[in-house]
């Protein structure tokens, strides 16, 4: 049995650092904590460690003074480097190491393989059960969702797939010592805290329906399977429970599809209704363009969620055709006009670099994310709060990521270590034929150029000193 754990949340490395961004626990850890630590009652310590308010020199020291008999990280591209700087001091210090997460579970068999020396086991999707056994020192071959060298054959394992019921997965941000790592100073100290920790994060699904579909949005790297919601009860329980916390501001409910079920839509608001008083808590959603319709604003509005999240991705038809997300710009810019006209925030976001960017697309996508600047001024009287533009980033697991892979397999086909901007650069030569360094260079200066222009249309109501149009 394992007596101390430590769960990390990877600080992201040096160079893609951004100030900022998370204001909230790690949901994945705090779920594995709960269910270790008070669904079973396990005699277990276990902290959870946030990398956006911990430096990789403070987790080295933890490690080394904190006796701990396990360590699990959430590792991400962007995290790598930092990932494998913790494993190797917990592997210098003879300690269990697992990894888990979307981007682990993706890589799981390239990981074990190419890095046995630091990691010892994987647990690729939902980790509730597998870190339980774990931690019970159960026989591997009976954990679900593992995957590990063989300590005699050396061959690797995968063990077989389990979803765990979502309903386990409660979250209580009260466990342990959670909350006090939220007083600090961000990671680099360049932001003083003006308020404790305000946001707090929801799940009330996991999967999206999207991805059961052969053909799924083209960057799209998420790794859990199926779709499942939580019962309207556990839901509206979990609200409740955030409503409590006296810091608490506003809830980001971060499943993909949040309007999926209107069924389970009415049940939730019904419940609201009853045992929350209304203005208790108000929420962030993700959502997709094709379910904002007029009877779905009237849940919206029961329950207090003041801004949707939507994949806008590109204001050029050409491109949502082959990306493969199933809404148009018109269905786009429809649902915004329908969330605006009813006092609701849109958050669009897009990505720039899609298959077939061009400059003609790239004006679309200006002038698409201007219309629905226009929207905002004309119902809120405002800015939206936020326009979001990325580059792609190309993830395991996306399609995006397969088309590299096809193109430069010795590259790609084994690797685990992946530089973020290297794998960018390789997609945009591979994708739009860009031969020289130059030819990169200024197709990525024309991409920048647009989002930082797009970025300029939202408000932004965060720190001073805080400016997303250098973000990008
Ligand atoms: C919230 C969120 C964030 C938050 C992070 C919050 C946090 N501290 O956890 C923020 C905004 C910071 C963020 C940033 C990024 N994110 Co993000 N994010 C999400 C999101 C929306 C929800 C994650 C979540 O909380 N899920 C709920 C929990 C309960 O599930 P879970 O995390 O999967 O955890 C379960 C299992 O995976 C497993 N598990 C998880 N961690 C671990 C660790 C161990 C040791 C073990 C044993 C098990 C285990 O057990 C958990 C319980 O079953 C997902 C999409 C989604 N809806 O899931 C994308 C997602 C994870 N993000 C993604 C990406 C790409 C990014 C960014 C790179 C985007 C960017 N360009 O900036 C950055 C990278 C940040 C970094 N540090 O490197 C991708 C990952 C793809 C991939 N193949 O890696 C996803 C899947 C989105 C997508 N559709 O592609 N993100
Ligand atoms: S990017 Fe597309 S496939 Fe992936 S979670 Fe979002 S809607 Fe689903």
């Amino acid at each position: 049995m394992k007596e101390n754990v430590l769960l990390v949340y990877a600080p992201m490395d040096e160079y893609y650092f951004i100030e900022g961004v998370n204001d909230s626990p790690p949901l994945g850890l705090v779920v594995l904590q709960n269910y270790v630590t008070q669904k079973l009652g396990l005699q277990t310590k276990v902290d959870v460690i946030d990398g956006e308010y911990y430096c990789l020199t403070e987790i080295l020291e933890l490690i080394e003074n904190g006796h701990y008999d396990l360590v699990g990280v959430q590792s991400m591209m962007a995290s790598y480097n930092n990932t494998l700087a913790i494993l190797k001091k917990a592997k210098e210090l003879d300690i269990t190491t697992v990894m888990g997460g979307h981007h682990a579970t993706q890589l799981a068999e390239r990981i074990i393989t190419n890095r046995s020396s630091l990691v010892d086991f994987i647990i690729a999707g939902d980790g509730e059960e597998a870190f339980a056994a774990l931690i019970k020192g159960e026989r591997l071959e009976n954990i679900p969702n593992l995957v590990y060298l063989h300590p005699k054959t050396k061959e690797i394992v995968r063990n077989k797939n389990k979803n765990v019921p979502i309903d386990d997965g409660m979250i209580d941000f009260f466990a342990d010592k959670l909350l006090a790592q939220y007083k600090r100073k961000t990671r680099k100290n360049q932001l003083e805290r003006g308020e404790e920790l305000s946001s707090f994060r929801s799940y009330s699904h996991k999967g999206c329906s999207n991805r059961l579909n052969s053909q799924y949005c083209f960057f799209c790297g998420r790794a859990d399977r199926g779709v499942r919601f939580k019962t309207p009860e556990v839901y509206i329980k979990e609200l409740q429970h955030l409503a409590s916390i006296p810091t608490t501001k506003y809830v980001f409910e971060i499943g993909d599809d949040f309007l999926q079920s209107q069924e389970w839509l009415a049940r939730v608001c019904e419940l609201k209704a009853k045992n929350m008083p209304a203005n208790a808590i108000h929420l962030k959603i993700f959502a997709r363009a094709n379910r904002i319709t007029s009877e779905v604003i009237d849940y919206l509005k029961r329950l207090d969620i003041d801004e949707v999240a939507i994949g806008f991705e590109s204001g050029s038809e050409k491109i949502l055709r082959r990306i493969n997300k199933n809404a148009l710009p018109a269905d786009n810019l429809r649902a915004a006009e329908l969330l605006y006209a009813n006092g609701i925030d849109t958050i669009a976001s897009f990505v720039l670099g899609l298959p077939g960017e061009d400059k003609k697309s790239l004006t679309e996508t200006y002038e698409q994310a201007q219309r629905v600047a226009e929207l905002s001024y004309k119902h809120l009287g405002k800015a939206p709060q936020e326009v979001i533009a990325n580059l792609i980033e190309v993830n395991p697991g996306s399609p995006a990521y397969r088309k590299l892979e096809k193109a430069m397999p010795d590259k790609y086909l084994r690797a685990d270590h992946l530089d973020v901007r290297e794998v960018q650069d390789d997609y945009f030569s591979v994708l739009f034929n860009l031969i020289s360094k130059d030819e990169l260079e200024s197709f990525r200066r024309e991409l920048s150029k647009w989002g930082k222009q797009i970025n300029k249309l939202g408000q932004y109501t965060y720190p001073a000193g805080w400016r997303r149009e250098d973000l990008i």
